[in-house]
């Protein structure tokens, strides 16, 4: 575990001020290991090497967060909807993108692999509606933010 976490480190930290950001909790994929997402996350998603968000739908309260957490071998995005989600909620991906142009566009960034997270907290109740770049055919995924 120390070790898979160390490699990872170094790859995210190796380089420039980007991965800086990274390193710092400024946003892209973080890393945690996978006995502590359930203990820091009210919900947890796996991506697949089966192309599937699993659990495909979750239900949580305002203020919530989830994580999102590739366990195998293929790499996938977290891409909301522009219009997928709430009108007052803030866009998000796993790539920190203003919007879902800009996360396709640019669609390297925020490519969680091997052991990668990406978590979201919900400010907004509703329904948000979100993807996986390269696998969009299936997986596509929805978050329900109670009240
Ligand atoms: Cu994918």
């Amino acid at each position: 575990m120390d070790h898979s976490r160390r490699g990872l480190v170094s790859r995210v930290c190796g380089g420039i001020s980007v991965a800086l950001a990274g390193c710092l909790g400024l946003g892209g994929p973080e890393t945690v290991s996978s006995e502590s997402l359930k203990e820091e996350h009210d919900a947890v998603v796996q991506t697949t090497d089966k192309n599937l968000f699993v659990p495909e739908t979750v239900t949580i309260q305002v203020d919530d967060s989830v994580v999102w957490y590739n366990n195998g071998d293929r790499e996938h995005t977290v891409t909301a909807y522009d219009d997928g989600i709430p009108e007052e909620a803030s866009y998000f991906d796993s790539g920190d993108h203003e919007s879902e142009q800009r996360a396709r566009n640019d669609n390297l960034d925020g490519r969680l692999r091997t052991g990668d997270t990406y978590s979201h907290t919900f400010e907004v109740p509703g329904e948000y509606e979100y993807f996986c770049i390269p696998h969009e055919r299936t997986m596509i995924g929805t978050v329900v933010v109670e009240e």
